[in-house]
């Protein structure tokens, strides 16, 4: 047989190339087969340590965790290679698969599903109902109080469902920036210790239903820490303390977790807001040079304590005493706090400080650390005394007409102008007197008494007998309102507030008849047929509405009226302490609940 030689020549190249390529796959095929044999072949056989290795090198690493498998004999690796060299790639595909199904499920059920909490002792809970006064006509204002709030809570539960908040005349949801334009159900959280106070059990259980099957914490919204803190994780202990439900507090450390990031900061100072999801915080841009808020980053130490009582996790603990520290280390112009401190720099921004927004509940978190430790946090009390101290000095004065004010220090100078929300200070005077320097009860039992009485001026001195925004002490002006963007009222708690705990500690009934005064023009002013609306013009007798029912409208400014026309046996000021939002937390004794014998948890 002629063998072929390589020739150049065209013809015969084609002809000599097709017998060669036929051979060539033969030999090729049969290395190929060979050298793929070994390969699979070895891996299998690889120590395990190997076999792992080959994995973290793909998707793998990211999606499969590193299990040790259990020790096995060379023979049962030998048993394990010969039966996956037997599957079929798809059938081996399909069991990657399913294992990596098993794997994201067991973390998605990690991540997402609630940590078992650690067993603590339910306080004592003393004077969580009733209150019935023995008075028929007080019991009558009582239960027109509580009219107002199934008003208020019906309309929501028609037109706003699971929204933050209700638009009254619109008949639909709203929202606003502190929650991020989120649908957490605001209203429900904040409302739902009012109800169970107020005896109105259906309505409770139907906001504990939406919680357990809606309230979700795991969404892409920007949040305020302190709107957030003070409504709902406030809202979901007190519901929890106030019900024994444990759902409660599952969703309130839930959401603690959430805000947690916040705190990551040079100084340790909290960002004024953080996305739920992404764990990334800022400040307001309209706050002084990029600062964070006193009255915010002040008015966490309540419930972070409770949540380190319930969780036994100290971490809530320590970010609010770091800020107390810090605080306390700083200088402070003529002893007052700014409201403004940078979280970057840990100095301090505008010097301006209140008792009123941007400062206002700072205070009084001071001096309910100390009641809710049962006295036992001296280091806030004296905090307290001192900050007070500098404010009596420097803020408040006496108008020409004999009204006791508050006044607000810009940069060295006193702007005799007093907020509605410092009106909350005459309750904290009081609540403050037992306890104060000096054996000085009296005297702020008494300036208590004074703040209440501008407060109710201010109210007195409208066409519709509801409070201004803010109201000047100026020109021959005694507590009313100048400019047109401070004339509204928009149905907030604080000047009732003063009047509940003046009337606790008094029993002087001017405050009843004060607080009734306020519960019919809101009736008469703010109620619509979808709920109760904010107005823009105190001064007019038109009133034009914003279309907004708060939510602390439902969580204080009801609450408080319908606590001051109870007896006093229902939630005992000895007992209980009262968030900023109005929301009630039991005492916790050196971390323990007042009443256990619970281990120290703080
Ligand atoms: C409430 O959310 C709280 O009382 C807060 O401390 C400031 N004021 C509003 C209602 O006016």
């Amino acid at each position: 047989m002629l063998i072929p030689t390589l020739s150049p020549g065209a013809s015969s190249f084609t002809h000599h190339r097709a017998t060669l390529r036929l051979s060539e796959k033969f030999i090729l095929l049969l290395i190929l087969s060979a050298f793929i044999t070994l390969c699979f072949g070895a891996f299998f056989f690889l120590p395990d340590n190997s076999k792992h290795k080959r994995f973290d090198l793909g998707l793998e690493d990211v999606l499969i965790p590193h299990i040790d498998s259990p020790k096995e004999g060379k023979h049962a690796s030998g048993q394990e290679a010969k039966e996956k060299l037997r599957k079929s790639r798809e059938e081996l595909q399909a069991e990657i698969q399913t294992e990596k199904n098993k794997v994201m499920e067991d973390l998605k059920k990690t991540n997402a599903g609630p940590k078992p909490l650690p067993p603590v002792p339910m306080p004592r809970v003393v004077g969580i109902n009733d209150g019935e006064p023995p008075e028929p006509d007080v019991k009558e204002k009582r239960d027109k109080i509580r009219e107002m709030m199934k008003h208020a809570w019906d309309s929501y539960r028609q037109y706003g469902w699971g929204y933050n908040e209700l638009k009254p005349l619109a008949k639909k949801g709203h929202s606003t920036n502190i929650f991020g334009n989120s649908q957490l159900g605001a209203t429900i959280v904040d409302a739902l210790d009012t109800l169970y106070i107020m005896g109105l059990h259906e309505e409770f259980k139907d906001g504990q239903e939406w919680i357990e099957q809606n309230l979700d914490f795991s969404v892409n919204a920007e949040v305020s820490v302190f709107e957030v803190n003070i409504r709902f994780i406030g809202g979901l202990l007190a519901a929890y303390y106030l019900s024994g439900q444990e759902v409660f507090k599952l969703k309130a450390v839930q959401l603690a977790e959430k805000l947690l990031p916040a705190f990551n900061t040079p100084t340790g100072i909290p960002w004024a807001m953080v996305n739920l999801k992404s764990g990334v915080g800022r400040n307001w841009g309209w706050a002084s040079a990029g600062s964070s808020i006193l009255a915010e980053f002040g008015t966490l130490h309540m419930e972070f304590v409770h949540l380190t009582y319930l969780t036994g996790n100290p971490a809530y603990y320590q970010k609010v005493m770091h800020i107390r520290k810090l605080l306390a280390k700083m200088d402070r112009p003529n002893g007052l706090y700014p409201n403004y401190l940078n979280p970057r720099t840990g100095r301090w921004g505008q010097h301006h400080t209140s008792v009123g927004g941007l400062g206002d509940s700072f205070y009084e978190y001071l001096l309910k650390a100390w009641l809710m430790s049962d006295k036992t946090d001296t280091e806030a009390r004296k905090t307290y005394d001192d900050a007070i101290e500098a404010i009596e000095r420097h803020l408040i004065r006496k108008s020409n007409g004999g009204l006791t004010f508050i006044g607000e220090w810009k940069n060295g100078h006193l702007e005799r102008k007093m907020g509605h929300l410092a009106c909350f200070a005459g309750g904290m005077f009081a609540l403050g007197a037992d306890g104060s320097p000096d054996d000085k009860a009296g005297h702020y039992l008494q300036l208590g008494a004074e703040i209440a009485h501008t407060c109710h001026e201010s109210y007195d001195r409208t066409v519709l007998k509801l409070g201004p925004e803010a109201f000047k002490f100026d020109s021959g002006l005694e507590a009313v309102a100048v400019r047109q963007n401070e004339k509204y009222y928009i149905l907030r708690p604080e000047v009732i507030e003063t009047y509940w705990y003046m009337w606790r500690f008094t029993h002087d009934p001017k405050y009843r008849q004060w607080g009734w005064e306020a519960a019919q023009a809101i009736d008469k002013y703010c109620r619509v047929s979808g709920g109760f609306s904010g107005v823009k013009d105190v001064y007019s007798s038109t009133p034009t509405y914003d279309d907004v029912q708060q939510s602390f409208f439902l969580a204080e400014t009801l609450k408080y009226l319908y606590l001051l026309f109870s007896s006093d046996d229902l939630m005992p000021l000895e007992s209980w302490v009262f968030n900023t939002e109005a929301h009630p937390l039991p005492l916790v004794i050196s971390g323990r609940a007042s009443c256990g014998d619970s281990p120290h948890l703080l």
